[in-house]
């Protein structure tokens, strides 16, 4: 199977968030299937849906993957649950969150997957990031999404490092 370009965002504000970034990031590029290809800086950004909570990390990766996109979402879900997530709360605190934001040329609306991802368009600490690894992305109807963060209201995202703090393929952890 062909790789195609894919862009996950990464997630979390419980624990030591940047570990859980690396580590998951390390499996993904040691995966079957699935180059690590660039990697956004790490952003501070403020709790989004109502749940009150701490701050997130934030980040984006931009892989390339041979694989069916409920495959890529199952090597995702293993990950997170590597990470200790637990699922209490819809929105609430977590470990590690690993979403698929956008599959270059593919829009998906299955039960258990909806690419690009159905909140994106409305989330500066995703679309941000997004755009460091994907400059040219764009929606199902071809808007590009450097528009969408555009017209956004502000919001509070931060740099808070480089990529390297969320992924160094030179000083793996494990
Ligand atoms: N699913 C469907 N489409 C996708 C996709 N494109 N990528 C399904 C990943 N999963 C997708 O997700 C629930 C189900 O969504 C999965 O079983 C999968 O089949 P989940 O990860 O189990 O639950 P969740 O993450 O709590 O729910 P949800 O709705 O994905 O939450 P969100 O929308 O990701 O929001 N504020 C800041 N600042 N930063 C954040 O990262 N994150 C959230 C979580 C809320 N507020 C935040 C942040
Ligand atoms: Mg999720």
């Amino acid at each position: 199977m062909t790789a195609r370009p894919v862009a996950i965002a990464l997630g979390g504000n419980l624990g030591d968030v940047r570990a859980a970034f690396r580590t998951a990031l390390t499996a993904l590029a040691a995966a079957e299937g699935v180059r690590v290809v660039a990697v956004s800086p790490l952003y501070r950004t403020a709790p989004v849906g109502g749940v009150e909570q701490d701050d997130f990390l934030n980040a984006a990766a931009l892989l390339a993957v041979g694989l069916e996109p409920l495959a890529l979402l199952a090597v995702l879900q293993r990950l997170e649950a590597a990470a200790e997530r637990v699922r209490e709360e819809r929105w609430g605190p977590r470990t590690l969150d690993l979403d698929v934001l956008w599959w270059d040329g593919v829009a998906i609306g299955e039960p258990g997957l909806v690419v690009p991802h159905p909140r994106l368009h409305e989330r500066r600490f995703a679309l941000q990031p997004l755009l460091d690894v994907v400059p040219r992305a764009a929606d199902a109807a071809g808007r590009p999404y450097r528009a969408v963060l555009a017209a956004l209201p502000a919001g509070e995202v931060e740099v808070v490092g480089g990529p390297g703090v969320v992924y160094d393929p030179t000083c793996s952890d494990r």
